[in-house]
């Protein structure tokens, strides 16, 4: 027990509430297409933001004061998982997920990591035994440590190669045992700083086979859950080898990892590759590759990635409506990969800030659910290629040539008329539901 949310009541659903701590459009048990609201949003609060990461910038450091610090030892990772279980409570949360770095000290040797990460797992365990929520997934940090500084798979130097293997398996493992329904890899380091030094072949090759690797071991321990990579086009590696969706299905292609590997998109790393989350998720579901999301809000101006909570209802209600049309999610989730503003320093707004987030992924869906029932958008679509619906029309794609359709250009006299794309009257129609 913490005394950190004392004074905290579980949240609850009240639509006429003016509280900025009650869910006004979040409510568990409303249908929405089917399925209970929570079993279609599947949240995720992140370890990592709310209970690890200290409000440090790279201007300066640490800014919050938690009961549960210094972070390096064991019995400080137990007050902090104390805590992370009081705040799931209080919020209703169906799933966390975690790095092995979020929720215990690494030690100085391997031996040592492997000891403190059992010993945490088992006290997780404990605390989920008492508790409601689940693990949505668990990965592994191998980019903070300065032994990752040139990459973790795909390093110059075999030890770390090496190293990372044995901590994939000791976090797979882990996974495993509190029965987390995914499994993630961010390749934070995985890419390179400058050509100058780097065998590019070479690591993408170390990579891939790591990843089959993963595959074999995930089948050999009968873990059922999904592999998960995340794309991010750079920061922190200036050229990352999993820049986006359309990236990382290539790689998953050449190295024979189809139907193996699925995608956790993320809003902010989406804007950062220069795409729209919804880009992102529908190039994933065209592929058959969409499992996850790390929901956030990336700033639009800084360039960098900022791991807002989410507040834009149209930019998410597009999302949930890719996913929703893509048959919803299986094992995967929403993962508020979201951190607070380095100066909102108390217990009420890391419950404010997922408050909020949930509010407004709720509103989201119900818009998308909406959207999607009343097909408007979909009959836009279908009317916009209808012409590919004639059989003439669509023998060009299975049995044309440039020679045959240029005869047919020629003899039908075919002169096409540039039609309105109506995007503004689309944008309209959006406007109506959200
Ligand atoms: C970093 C990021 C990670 C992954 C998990 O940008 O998104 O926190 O979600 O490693
Ligand atoms: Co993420």
């Amino acid at each position: 027990m913490t005394n950190f949310f004392d004074g905290i009541a579980p949240v609850i659903y009240n639509p006429t509430s003016d509280s900025d701590l009650a869910f006004r459009h979040y409510n568990p048990d409303e249908m929405v297409m089917g399925k209970r609201m929570e079993d279609q949003l599947r949240f995720a609060v992140a370890y990592w933001h709310s209970f690890a990461w200290e409000g440090g910038d790279p201007f300066g450091g640490r800014t919050f004061e938690r009961p549960w610090y210094p972070q390096d030892n064991m019995a400080n990772a137990k007050l902090k998982a104390d805590a992370a279980f009081e705040m799931f409570d209080i919020l209703g949360q169906p799933y966390f997920c975690f790095h092995d770095a979020d929720i215990c000290p690494g030690g100085s040797n391997f031996a040592e990591y492997k000891r403190n990460l059992e010993e945490i797992i088992d006290y997780l365990a404990e605390k989920m035994e008492g508790s409601s929520t689940k693990l949505l997934w668990g990965t592994a940090n191998m980019f903070t440590d300065r032994r990752f500084m040139s990459g973790a798979a795909t390093n110059p130097d075999p030890d770390v190669f090496a190293w990372c293997a044995a901590t994939v398996k000791s976090c797979m493992d882990a996974t495993l045992k509190l029965g987390g329904q995914n499994y993630v890899l961010w390749g934070g380091r995985e890419g390179y700083e400058t050509l100058l030094n780097t065998d590019l072949v070479k690591e993408r090759n170390q990579a891939g086979r790591f990843l089959q690797m993963v595959v074999e071991y995930k089948k050999k321990i009968g873990f059922d859950g999904l592999i998960l990579i995340e794309p991010k086009p750079q920061e922190p590696s200036k050229h990352q080898y999993d820049y986006d969706v359309n990236t990382v299905y290539s790689f998953i292609k050449e190295f024979d990892l189809e139907g193996e590997v699925a995608m956790n998109i993320e809003q902010g790393h989406a804007i950062l590759a220069g795409h729209s989350f919804e880009h992102e998720l529908a190039m994933a579901a065209a592929f058959g590759i969409l499992g996850s999301i790390d929901m956030n809000k990336n700033d639009y101006q800084s360039g960098w990635d900022t791991d807002q909570f989410p507040t834009n209802v149209p930019e998410v209600a597009l999302a949930y409506y890719e996913i929703l049309k893509s048959g919803g999610f299986t094992t995967g989730g929403t993962n508020f990969d979201a951190k607070l503003r380095r100066q909102s320093l108390d217990a009420e707004d890391l419950i404010a800030g997922h408050v909020g987030a949930m509010d407004v992924c709720a509103r989201g869906l119900k818009a998308a659910a909406a959207m999607l029932e009343d097909g408007g958008l979909e009959a836009a679509r279908d009317a916009r290629y209808a012409g590919w619906d004639t059989d003439v029309n669509k023998a060009m794609l299975t049995s044309g040539t440039l020679e045959s359709i240029a005869a047919r250009v020629e003899a039908e006299d075919i002169n096409p008329q540039p039609r309105s794309g109506r995007q503004e009257r689309l944008e309209n129609y959006i406007n109506r539901f959200v």
